[in-house]
């Protein structure tokens, strides 16, 4: 290994969480060390997730062993490299992500959907991640952030960003074609801007106005509250001439789902990439008929990331987002189970300690 530097500290703050459904712990924790194909990176900014507060709930059915740091929006710069490791040095600036890595190996690694990889390990659910001064990523898996970019408004490209743009793509939609997007929180209101950038005429969906506001600053057309609208999926239906053609839910609550694929247009798609822990019932006789496509998406490849920061870096996409120290963290949990968080929250990690 190519020791930290001096000045890596061997102790720093995190958020821990110890038991599923309780606070976080802002504690003093070890500093790791990389080996093999791993590097140090000193955390100066994370986004906070919807994912990281389901880990924290322990609400999936495959779920992180507590005491673990959530975290998969995490950008900083690297402090120290394991002995294999040739794609970055010390000094670049990277990130982690959700697909932490992959095997490499396997059929789907092999097929360009490393997504999906059996092997693969999460940031900030199997592998510590970006709520701490200091986070390990694997080299050869590592988003590298592009050269000038701002480092908080970066973050939520890692997660919320390669996510939407990887699920538009999924809807199979063409330029001047209709897409839904449903809930605009982290997620949606990214997604939204994506859409335009990929040619796409909007249709978003929130229970909230002022996201639905967010949305038509960002550029969606038409916007429906599924809290008021008496059937939100007819009036989309009525608005877009026949239905939109993709959907994409983020939303985190069962009841959009259905009215989702109630928006379709025939021969559309819904991809979902909300993860409420519900299930939703599906309409076998509409979704033949009308030759309906329900798919699901998870995050996506290193290249989509790639793709994705280069939206980004060409100014086609700007995070709304407010800045936190991680102290708040619980607080920031607390708004977003709410629904009460414009945009995303950056976790301002070189003002939490060290
Ligand atoms: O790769 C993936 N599939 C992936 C990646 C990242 C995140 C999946 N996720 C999952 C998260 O785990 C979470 O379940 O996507 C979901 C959304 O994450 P987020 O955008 O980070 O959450 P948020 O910022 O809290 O936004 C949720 C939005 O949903 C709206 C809320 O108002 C908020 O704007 N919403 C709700 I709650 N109920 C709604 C409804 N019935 C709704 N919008 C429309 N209709
Ligand atoms: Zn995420």
């Amino acid at each position: 290994m190519n020791a930290p530097s001096e000045t890596t500290p061997t102790t720093m703050q995190a958020a821990v969480v110890h038991e599923f459904g309780t606070p976080l712990c802002v504690d003093s924790i070890d500093v790791p060390s990389p080996t093999g194909y791993e590097a140090l990176v000193r955390v100066d900014y994370t986004g906070v997730c919807h994912t990281d507060l389901h880990a924290a709930h322990g609400d999936w059915p495959v779920k992180p062993e507590p005491p673990f740091v959530p975290g998969h929006e995490g950008v900083g710069t690297v402090v120290a490299v394991g002995d294999d490791v040739t794609r970055i040095k010390i000094g670049d600036v990277v990130g982690n992500a959700w697909l932490w890595s992959a095997c490499g190996e396997c059929e789907w690694c092999e097929t360009g959907w490393e997504t999906l990889c059996p092997f693969q390990k999460n940031g900030g659910y199997s592998v510590d991640g970006s709520f701490g001064r200091y986070m390990l990523v694997d080299s050869r898996y590592c988003p590298i952030i592009p050269e000038g970019a701002d480092l908080a408004a970066v973050g939520p490209i890692l997660c919320a960003g390669v996510t939407v743009y990887k699920g538009l793509k999924c809807t199979d939609t063409k330029p001047g074609e209709w897409v839904l997007i449903s809930g605009i929180g982290g997620l949606g209101h990214i997604a939204v801007q994506y859409a335009i950038a990929m040619g796409r005429r909007v249709a978003a969906v929130d229970v909230d106005d002022e996201k639905l506001e967010l949305a038509r600053h960002h550029g969606a057309e038409i916007t429906v509250n599924a809290a008021s609208a008496a059937d939100p999926a007819a009036e989309l239906q009525e608005a877009t001439g026949g239905g939109v053609h993709g959907a994409l839910v983020t939303a985190v609550n069962g009841h959009a789902f259905p009215q989702a694929v109630g928006s379709l247009r025939r021969g559309g798609t819904v991809v979902l990439v909300g993860l409420p822990p519900d299930q939703f019932p599906l309409d076998i006789f509409s979704t033949v008929l009308l030759g309906l496509t329900v798919r699901g998406s998870i995050v996506g490849t290193r290249k989509d990331m790639s793709e994705a920061l280069d939206f980004y870096a060409r100014g086609k996409i700007t995070p709304t987002y407010s800045v936190r120290k991680l102290d708040d963290i619980n607080d920031v949990f607390d708004e977003m189970e709410h629904g009460k968080i414009e945009g995303r929250v950056v976790m301002n990690m070189a003002e939490s300690g060290a």
